[in-house]
C-alpha cells in the first residue's frame, strides 16, 4: 500500500484525476434553514406573551427581620385580588411534561421534599383535587405517597397556618404531582420563616430519606452564609435546589449557597419548532454573582469571581403561569409563577430521571442535557449575568431540563432535524451474520442517501459484537461504500463511532467527497489525531488531537460557517485555539477509501451527519445517545 501523508499536497493534486461521475460533480443543494425559522418562530411566539396583572404570594412588606420570603406570584383581576377560574387556566402537567420532555414512569421508590415555612391546612385535600383533576393517582397520607411533617420530623404539632405560604405549599405540591405522579411527597413544614427553621427543615427532609429537596424562598446574603451552608446545605447524594428569586437582577440566599442547585426563571409558550416550545429569560428571575459565597470549582464563567447564580431554570413567568389548586384563603383554581414554580419542576426532574445524587457541578459538566435559553434579560447589567444569551446566563443557568437527555442511559434517539444520513451497523446492513459482506449500507435519516458497492473485493465486512456487544463494520484497506448522491453543505456537524485498525502510522480514512477532489477528508490520522481537511479545494488542513485513534470513541465535528470545532466523546479536543477558521462546503460523497489510493483500515459503528451546525443541546443530544448506545467514555 502506498500512502501520502497531509504533507504532499502538491504531489496528490499533480495526479491524475479519476474521470468524474457525473453525480460526484454536481452538488446536491442542502439547507440549513430550519434553525433560522424557528428562531423567528420563537421570537414572534415569545413577543406574543400578554403581561397580565400579578402580585406576591408571600408580601415583602410584611416581613420581619431575618424572615425569607417565598417566591411566588399569583395572577390577580383589575381589581387586584386574586383571580379565580371556574377550571384550571395555565399549564397542567401534560403541557410541563411536554415542555421538558418528561417520560412515563422513572419516579416509584423516589422522593420529593417540599421545605416550606408555615402550615397549609388544605394542603393533603388541594393535592388531592389537582390530581383527581387531571388524572393523576391519589397521592394521601393513608396510600403512603404524602407525607407532612413540621422541621422536626413529627406529624405534630404542625407550624401556625399562613395564607402566603399556604399558596406556597399548595404550588410546590402541584408541580411535584405534575412531573413525577409516581413519586412520594414529603412536606416537611418549618416554624417560621428564618433560615434556622427552614435550614432545620432541610436536615429533616434528607434524614426522612428526600430523593431530591426543592426550596422555593429566599432573602439576602449575609456573612453567615459559609455557616448556613454548612449547617444546613450540605447533603452529599441528596441533591438540593433553591429558587433564584421574583425581584429580578440580584442575589439570594440560599440560591447562592454553595450546596444547592440555583434555578432561575422563564417565560415558556408554545412554539412550531420540533420541541413545540420556546422560552426567554423571566424578567422577574433573580440572578447574578454572589457577595459571599466562594466560586465552587465546576463554575467555568469569567464574569464573576464568586459564585454565580442561577445554575438552571425552568417556567415562572406568571403570564406564562401553572394552574394550582389552593383553597387555604383563596378561591381554588388560580394562576401562579415565581421562581417557586421552577424549583419544585427541576427538582421533580432530578428525582424522576435518576439524577437525585447530582450536584451543580453535573448541570455545567453537561450543558447537553439542558435546552439552552438566548434571550431574554432580568436587568441591565451589561453583561451575561442578567441577560439570555446561548450557553451560560445567570437568569437560566445552562437552560432548562431536556429530561429525555438527562435520563439515566441516556437518549434513545439523536434529534432528527437536519439529519441528512444515519448509518448504523446494527440496522440496515445487507449481511446480518459476522463477517457477511456489506454490498448495502441503508441510511435511516428517511433521505434515502444508502451507501452501496456492488464489487465483491472492495465490500466492508460486518462484525458483530464488536463494540460491547453492539456491531460494526469493519474495512480492511480498499473497501468504501458510495453514496446515491454527494451532500455539499455549507454547514455541518458529524458524529462517528468507531476505531481506527492502521497498524503504523498514516491515516485511515473514514468518508470524504469521492471522485477527485483533494478536500475535505474526514480521517483518523497518526493514531493520535482526527484529521479533517479544510473545506473547499486546496485549503490548509485543520487537525485536532483526539487522543488514540484506535480505541472506539464518538469524534465528531461541528462547521459553523466560519469555524470548525472537534470533540472526542462530546468535549472539544480541537487543537488550539479550540475551534479552525475556514470556508466553503464539504462535499461527502463516500465511506471508507477514497480513490483507489488512500484506504480505510478500521471499524465504523455509526454515522450520523447533520447538514447544519447543531446547537449545543442537539449536540449533546447526539452525543449523549451515541455514549449510552455504544458505552463509551
Ligand atoms: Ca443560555
Amino acid at each position: 500500500m502506498t500512502f501520502r501523508t497531509k504533507h504532499n499536497w502538491a504531489a496528490l493534486l499533480a495526479w491524475p484525476l479519476m474521470a468524474c461521475l457525473p453525480l460526484a460533480c454536481s452538488s446536491s443543494s442542502s439547507s440549513d434553514t430550519n434553525s433560522n425559522t424557528e428562531l423567528s418562530s420563537d421570537q414572534a411566539a415569545l413577543s406574543a406573551i400578554v403581561s397580565l396583572p400579578h402580585k406576591d404570594v408571600c408580601d415583602p412588606a410584611a416581613l420581619k427581620p431575618g424572615q425569607l420570603r417565598c417566591h411566588a406570584k399569583v395572577r390577580v383581576g383589575a381589581n387586584g385580588s386574586i383571580q379565580s377560574f371556574a377550571t384550571p387556566s395555565g399549564f397542567g402537567p401534560a403541557d410541563l411534561v411536554s415542555a421538558y420532555q418528561v417520560a412515563a414512569g422513572g419516579g416509584t421508590g423516589k422522593t420529593i421534599a417540599i421545605v416550606d415555612a408555615m402550615d397549609d391546612p388544605n394542603a393533603e385535600a388541594d393535592l388531592a383535587t389537582y390530581r383527581a383533576q387531571y388524572g393523576l393517582a391519589p397521592c394521601t397520607t393513608a396510600n403512603g405517597c404524602f407525607r407532612k411533617v413540621n422541621e422536626s420530623g413529627a406529624a405534630s404539632p404542625l407550624p401556625a397556618p399562613d395564607v402566603g405560604w399556604a399558596s406556597e405549599i399548595a404550588l410546590d405540591l402541584d408541580m411535584a404531582s405534575a412531573i413525577c405522579p409516581e413519586c412520594k411527597i414529603l412536606l416537611v413544614e418549618a416554624s417560621q420563616p428564618t433560615i434556622a427553621d427552614l435550614g432545620t427543615a432541610v436536615n429533616t427532609a434528607v434524614a426522612l430519606g428526600a430523593t431530591v429537596v426543592s426550596n422555593s424562598y429566599g432573602g439576602g446574603e449575609s456573612s453567615s452564609d459559609p455557616t448556613f451552608d454548612q449547617q444546613y446545605f450540605s447533603h452529599p447524594g441528596v441533591a438540593l435546589f433553591a429558587s433564584s428569586g421574583d425581584s429580578g437582577f440580584g442575589v439570594e440566599y440560599p440560591a447562592a449557597s454553595a450546596g444547592v442547585i440555583s434555578v432561575g426563571g422563564t417565560s415558556l409558550t408554545h412554539s412550531t419548532n420540533a420541541r413545540g416550545w420556546a422560552e426567554s429569560a423571566w424578567g422577574g428571575a433573580g440572578s447574578g454573582c454572589s457577595a459571599v459565597t466562594a466560586k465552587p470549582s465546576y463554575q467555568t464563567d469569567t464574569g464573576c469571581a464568586r459564585k454565580s447564580i442561577a445554575d438552571l431554570s425552568a417556567v415562572a413567568d406568571p403570564n406564562t403561569g401553572v394552574a394550582v389548586y389552593d383553597t387555604y384563603g383563596q378561591p381554588g383554581w388560580v394562576v401562579f409563577g415565581g421562581t417557586s414554580v421552577a424549583s419544585p419542576v427541576v427538582a421533580s426532574i432530578f428525582a424522576k430521571t435518576g439524577n437525585g445524587a447530582k450536584t451543580g457541578a453535573f448541570v455545567w459538566q453537561n450543558p447537553g442535557d439542558f435546552f439552552d435559553v438566548t434571550s431574554g434579560s432580568n436587568g441591565s447589567c451589561g453583561s451575561y449575568l442578567c441577560t439570555g444569551g446561548p450557553g451560560y446566563d445567570g437568569p437560566t443557568g445552562w437552560g432548562t431540563p431536556n429530561a429525555a437527555a438527562m435520563t439515566a442511559g441516556g437518549p434513545s434517539s439523536p434529534p432528527t432535524t437536519s439529519l441528512a444520513l444515519w448509518l448504523r451497523a446494527d440496522v440496515g446492513t445487507s449481511g446480518s451474520t459476522n463477517g457477511s459482506p456489506v454490498s448495502s449500507w441503508l441510511d435511516q435519516s428517511g433521505n434515502g442517501l444508502n451507501a452501496t458497492m456492488a464489487t465483491a473485493s472492495r465490500q466492508p465486512v460486518l462484525a458483530t459484537g464488536a463494540l460491547n456487544g453492539k456491531p460494526v463494520v469493519r474495512f480492511n484497506g480498499a473497501q468504501s461504500l458510495v453514496l446515491s448522491r454527494v451532500l455539499s453543505p455549507t454547514r455541518f456537524s458529524v458524529f462517528v463511532v468507531g476505531k481506527n485498525s492502521m497498524p503504523t502510522e498514516t491515516f485511515s480514512m473514514i468518508m470524504g467527497p469521492g471522485g477527485s477532489s483533494a478536500n475535505n477528508q474526514l480521517r483518523w490520522e497518526n493514531g493520535s489525531q482526527a484529521l479533517l481537511v479544510g473545506t473547499g479545494n486546496n485549503l490548509p488542513i485543520v487537525t485536532a488531537n483526539t487522543g488514540n485513534t484506535r480505541a472506539y470513541h464518538a469524534l465528531s465535528a461541528r462547521y459553523d460557517g466560519a469555524t470548525m470545532t472537534v470533540y472526542r466523546d462530546g468535549n472539544a479536543v480541537s487543537s488550539s485555539p479550540t475551534s479552525f477558521s475556514t470556508t466553503g462546503t464539504w462535499d461527502l460523497f463516500q465511506i471508507g477509501a477514497w480513490y483507489s489510493t488512500y484506504f480505510m483500515q478500521g471499524d465504523v459503528a455509526e454515522i450520523l451527519f447533520y447538514t447544519s451546525a447543531l446547537s449545543e443541546t442537539d449536540r449533546g443530544t447526539a452525543n449523549g445517545y451515541l455514549r449510552s448506545k455504544y458505552a463509551l467514555p
